[in-house]
């Protein structure tokens, strides 16, 4: 039985065919500025090119021109820089106007070639229209908006890494490798009679095996992606007055919360923004968790709690003075109401008051009996806030807690739904060496099916329309 060949679900109703009106938007940032630029991209510019420039315009070539309004007279003096289809970054003709950056000229200068035929462009329409005349895959043309949006350094490295398509080309090389499995399958399927001499030539758990540690590493990349996207809340927890807010003022150097002697300082939460190593956290202080009558305390108790619900990682804190397991009571109740999963650091703080050194210690020790609870590892950090003394050691154990030690700077710029797909690839895939036998051989492929067509999402090959309507809309107007 012959089957459907991969490419014939591609290119589907997706991909434009016919021609679209020309759009129009004015892409530099409103506000007045040195230049601002009206962009249009359409089918057949030429009309509306020699309606407000009075001429024909070279490719490519920038050209000093004067725009001009309906009735002849000046708009503005500029450049005028035109691309021809297809080589533009929509794939049709484009032109781009360089006026000057005033809001009431570009105003004009939009507002004339609207005139001429064009209509206004939907956020992100450049971009998707790019994406329909096969400029740039799905991926790519979601980067276009992360790029732009991106918050740090080490973001727009990422974001700029899935716009030249590395992202892609990884997504493409898991899927051809995929293609090539199901090709084996789907021949074995077509010849019962030799199914076990395919299974066995074709190696079929072995590239099975390969795939999904390819599929793991990209996923693995994707993620340290979305936590630059994202970013990772860390709450600060622990009895009142071992040091939180110290250390809070530490982490973000400057005096965020209020330090004092007395127990019971902070009743409310603190939150600020900080970066370490290109990672956006925010770090939220607590008032510490104690029993008390006191209701104002009694509030900043349950908004602690909260902050722990919202948190990706729990810094405990505690004295290092009461090192000894009889003094943390308080303590370990506190880090028995700890969500189980939540990831949690220990740091013990007042080192020079305990006369100990500054130091780190991963595996579970004598201390962890009750302060780890049932959690498998946990990280152990001695330090001082007072001083600063250590605080490094704890930013290097929060980076190695959420998995960006030193790659950040391999991560993709992933999105949820790149998430997504890729883990319900995964799944499937699972489910595909679950069934490597002659009697499950069809469980097999279809499972190599549905791995493949997620896979296949991330560049959008299979991406329904509202789907891209949904990608497109979060773009800004003129991209
Ligand atoms: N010697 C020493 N004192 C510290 C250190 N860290 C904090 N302190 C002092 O401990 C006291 C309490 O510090 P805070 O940061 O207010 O403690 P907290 O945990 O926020 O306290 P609450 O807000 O009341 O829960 C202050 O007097 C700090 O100066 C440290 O590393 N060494
Ligand atoms: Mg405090």
């Amino acid at each position: 039985m012959a089957r459907e060949p991969d490419a014939d679900a591609r290119g589907g109703s997706d991909r434009r065919e016919a021609t679209l009106a020309p759009i129009a938007a004015i892409a530099t940032p409103p506000g007045r500025g040195g230049i601002g630029i009206v962009r249009v991209s359409g089918g057949d510019l030429r009309a509306l090119i020699e309606g407000i420039v009075g001429r024909r315009l070279a490719p490519r070539v920038a050209t000093r021109v004067t725009f001009r309004d309906a009735r002849g007279d000046a708009i503005d003096e500029g450049l005028a820089l035109y691309f021809a289809a297809p080589h533009s970054y929509t794939g049709e003709d484009v032109v781009e106007w360089h006026g000057h950056g005033g809001v009431a000229v570009m105003r004009l200068l939009l507002e004339r070639c609207v005139e001429l035929g064009a209509r206004l462009a939907e956020p992100g329409e450049f971009t998707k229209r790019a994406f329909l005349s096969g400029k740039l895959d799905l991926a790519q043309a979601e980067s276009v908006a992360d790029v732009i949006e991106a918050a740090t350094a080490t973001a727009v490295r990422a974001a700029a890494r899935s716009l030249t398509g590395e992202f892609s080309r990884e997504a493409d090389a898991l899927r051809d490798a995929l293609v090539e499995l199901r090709m084996y399958t789907e021949a074995t399927l077509d010849f019962p009679d030799e199914d076990v001499e395919l299974l066995r030539e074709g190696d079929v758990a072995a590239r099975l095996g390969a795939i999904r540690e390819r599929l793991e590493a990209m996923l693995a990349r994707a993620r340290r992606g979305a936590l630059l996207r994202a970013g990772l809340s860390v709450v600060l927890v622990g009895a009142p007055n071992v040091g939180k807010s110290s250390l809070l003022n530490r982490l973000v150097r400057e005096d965020a919360a209020i330090v004092t002697p007395i127990a019971g300082t902070t009743r409310d939460t603190v939150e600020r923004d900080i970066e370490i190593a290109g990672i956006p956290l925010t770090i939220v202080d607590t008032a510490g968790l104690h029993d008390t009558g006191d209701e104002v305390e009694r509030h900043g108790i349950a908004r602690t709690l909260a902050a722990i619900e919202r948190a990706d990682l729990a810094l405990i804190m505690v004295d290092a003075r009461d090192d000894d397991p009889p003094a943390r009571a308080d303590c370990d109740a506190l880090v028995a109401a700890l969500p189980p999963s939540l990831p949690r650091i220990i740091v013990h703080n007042k080192c020079d008051l305990a006369f100990a050194a500054v130091h780190v210690a991963r595996h579970p020790a004598v201390l962890d009996a009750g302060l780890a609870g049932h959690h498998a590892e946990s990280t152990h950090v001695w330090l001082c806030a007072l001083s600063g003394e250590g605080v490094d050691l704890l930013e290097g154990e929060i980076l190695r807690i959420v998995g960006v030690e030193h790659a950040v700077e391999d991560a993709f710029f992933a999105r949820e739904r790149h998430l997504h797909a890729l883990r319900t690839a995964r799944a499937h895939l699972e489910h595909a060496a679950l069934s490597i036998a002659p009697a499950t051989l069809e469980l097999f492929a279809e499972e190599l099916r549905l791995a493949h067509d997620a896979l296949a999402s991330i560049t959008g090959e299979f991406t329904p329309d509202d789907l891209l309507g949904e990608i497109f809309s979060r773009f800004c107007i003129g991209k």
